[in-house]
């Protein structure tokens, strides 16, 4: 019989603090794209691994990655995980949570063999915070970790190619990381990171789509000047232009979210030059993140955007340049699996809610290349990217028992056993 009990949960609550110690900062988690806290990460995760008897090894994108095998050697297999970047002054759930649970399922096996493996992915960076690019480990794992990907660079200059030297990965192996055929689906535990489920009084959601997100970087630029002999009417003040902008892009986000409910529309990033108190600001760089489930009014809430930006700037006599940093489509995920998840929820005495994710995942990159779906824990509060993000020992409970109710309907199921994959 399969066992789920309270102190699987403690455990997996004690794993997601004891990884988020491992950080970049002295104060608060911050674990960007293999940075050499990803190391101490590695290490432990392996060793949890190692006690059910899972070898792991880092691929050349640096996801960590272990096979606990199928009852037959070459069982096909489910692949399991979530990613272990963090933003900075992250919580400790974000993307952990994922690893731990899939962790703890093959703990509750207890050495039992499916009629699939289940592979454990670590996926080395899906915020995108060093190179402004997320989903660089799921992006290998689908063949499409690129040049151009592998040449952006961060803060530093360094590329993303020479921060896998650096971590010691064999950049040329990049391709062997894609997955191969034998990988049935994928399925990744997150916490939801908004209210929804918590509004609702549910433990868990079934996520049946990933809204898509554009990500754009904006640069303002006028005349940088001595801020105590320059008139008012003179100036080309860059930062203002932007600060114009930043609160019309409020506006309009909260008008458009009144007639398209749920698009959402966040400048999180600003970089101003010179940054002095006595100079008049001369560039102003900010970023804009734009989400929708429909990517029609992802995309006309953009353009809408970038035109007021030009507006403002034109008015200002200020230049203004933009750069898509990221175009990611709303992903579906699968109708089976969602629908399994569905029924292993309610058979662990869940409400089998249904719903649309706000926050990206990796899975909607993984979808691109097998069946992807994921399972949702409450947030409580509804706060996620900040410490004080949490779960509930009970909804991990309650977690890991659909979890491992899955399995047994997937072990059982001849359609999910004979799963081929997407072309
Ligand atoms: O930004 C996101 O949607 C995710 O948390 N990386
Ligand atoms: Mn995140
Ligand atoms: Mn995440």
């Amino acid at each position: 019989m399969l066992t789920t009990s309270v102190n699987a949960a403690e455990k997996v609550l004690a794993r997601c603090q004891t990884l988020a110690r491992f950080s970049e900062d002295r104060e608060g988690t911050r674990r960007t794209f293999l940075s050499p806290p990803m190391h101490d990460c590695h290490r432990e995760v392996s060793q949890w691994l190692a006690e059910v008897g899972v070898s792991t090894r880092v691929d050349a994108a640096g996801n960590l990655r272990g096979i606990y095998p199928g009852a037959t050697p070459d069982a096909p297999r489910l692949l399991m995980g979530s990613h272990l970047d963090t933003v900075p002054n992250a919580g400790a759930y974000d993307g952990i949570l994922g690893v731990t649970l899939a962790v703890a399922l093959l703990e509750g096996l207890e050495g039992r063999r499916l009629p699939f493996a289940i592979e454990v992915v670590g996926l080395s960076e899906e915020e995108g915070v060093r190179f402004g690019r997320p989903f660089i480990g799921s992006r290998a794992l689908v063949g499409r970790l690129d040049d151009e990907l592998l040449d952006c660079r961060d803060a530093q200059g360094i590329s993303v190619r020479r921060a896998l030297e650096d971590f010691g990965l064999p950049v040329n192996e990049i391709p062997q990381a894609r997955l191969d055929a034998d990988v049935l689906s994928y399925l990744e535990f997150h916490i939801e990171q908004g209210p929804v489920l918590e509004d609702l009084g549910f433990a868990l959601g079934a996520v049946e789509a990933i809204a898509g997100q554009s990500r754009l970087e904006f640069t303002f630029a006028g005349r940088a000047n001595h801020a105590g002999t320059t008139p008012m009417h003179l100036r080309h003040d860059a930062l203002a232009g932007a600060a114009e902008w930043i609160v019309a892009v409020e506006k309009a986000a909260e008008v458009a979210a009144g007639a398209s409910k749920g698009l959402v529309a966040t400048v999180g990033v600003l970089d101003v030059k010179p940054g002095a108190v006595n100079c008049i600001p001369g560039q102003a760089r900010l970023s804009l993140d734009v989400r929708h489930a429909s990517d029609e009014v992802r995309e006309n809430a953009v353009k809408d955007l970038v035109q007021r930006a030009q507006e403002i700037a034109q008015r200002r006599e200020l230049r203004l340049s933009s750069k898509m940093l990221l175009d990611q489509r709303a992903v579906a995920m699968d109708t089976f699996f969602v629908a399994q998840i569905a029924e292993a929820m309610r058979k662990v005495g869940c409400a089998p809610h249904r719903m649309v994710s706000g926050a990206g995942h990796d899975a909607m990159i993984l979808a691109e290349q097998v069946p992807a779906a994921m399972i949702f824990l409450r947030t409580p509060g509804g706060v996620s990217h900040d410490p004080s993000e949490t779960v509930r020992a009970g909804d991990i409970t309650k977690a890991i028992a659909c979890g491992m109710q899955l399995l047994e309907q997937l072990a059982g199921s001849r359609e999910f056993l004979t799963r081929t994959r997407r072309a």
